[in-house]
């Protein structure tokens, strides 16, 4: 993680921010002191955000982990492989909120940041993807934000996955809090794919020469294929759909 000491750039740019926001830029460079006071104090005041951020993410894997379990007792399968939670640094929340150019203020960053906490579901098929994502969109107590369907419409590089933005609440002492937690369900191969595409990916800043994105563009359709033949074969097998058998 990025700490904001180390971060100059970061902090140059939430300086400039700070300052537009608040109208200090008449204040400009004899007041950099208090600028820095009001950055340490929205990163703290969002470092307390999180916590709420953090019980949201328990409530939706508990929801979660009961699907499974649930599932796994009467099949003698799981379509679901493996679980990830992440929470973002207060640093990155910082940097996209810059980035967005919102209100740098805690409603504001929690007016536009939906993916301060988010989880990641990799199942077997396609078809498993689906249906948990309907099967968690049921709960009641689980409102659907936004839906993006990567995998009927996949980016231009391959990417594929189904996000979701869904809002728990989260029962404190006084008050309830709605949480946005981002939700990225897809399969194993898809989940490969990503995974190696963001390793690929990370050494170049801007564009990537055109030859090899077109190799990792080939390659997100091999992926697909697979998981087209797999999911054929699935059904040959042992066709069953979703929760009936
Ligand atoms: P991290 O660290 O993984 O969270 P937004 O997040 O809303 O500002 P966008 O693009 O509208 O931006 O959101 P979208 O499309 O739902 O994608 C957000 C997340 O999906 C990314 O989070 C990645 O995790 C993943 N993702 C999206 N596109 C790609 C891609 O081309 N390759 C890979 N490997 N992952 C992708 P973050 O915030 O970038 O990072």
């Amino acid at each position: 993680m990025t700490d904001l000491n180390e971060d100059s750039a970061l902090q140059r740019d939430l300086m400039a921010r700070l300052r537009q926001d608040a109208g200090l830029d008449a204040l400009e460079s004899d007041q950099p002191d208090e600028q820095l006071l009001q950055l340490r104090s929205l990163t703290q005041q969002i470092r307390r955000m999180f916590l709420v951020y953090e019980f949201g993410i328990k409530a939706l894997s508990t929801k979660i982990e009961i699907l499974r379990q649930e599932f796994e007792q009467g099949h003698d399968y799981s379509p679901i492989e493996h679980v990830r939670s992440r929470l973002k640094s207060p640093e990155g929340v910082l940097r996209k909120a810059v980035k967005r150019g919102c209100a740098l203020t805690v409603e504001g960053i929690r007016g536009e940041i939906t993916d301060i906490a988010g989880i990641r579901i990799t199942c077997s098929f396609v078809s498993d993807v689906y249906w948990i994502a309907e099967m968690l969109s049921k709960h009641s107590d689980v409102t659907v934000l936004t839906t993006k369907d990567y995998i009927a419409e996949p980016k231009t590089n391959g990417y594929r996955s189904l996000h979701l933005i869904v809002q728990v609440p989260v029962f404190l002492s006084q008050h309830i809090e709605y949480v946005p937690v981002e939700l990225q369900i897809r399969t194993i191969a898809m989940d490969f794919w990503a995974s190696m595409e963001h390793k690929l990916s990370y050494k170049y800043d801007a564009e990537m020469p055109e030859h090899l994105a077109e190799q990792i563009t080939a390659s997100a359709e091999i992926a697909a294929e697979l998981d087209a033949r797999m999911g054929r074969l699935r059904e040959e097998i042992r066709p069953w759909p979703n929760g009936a058998e």
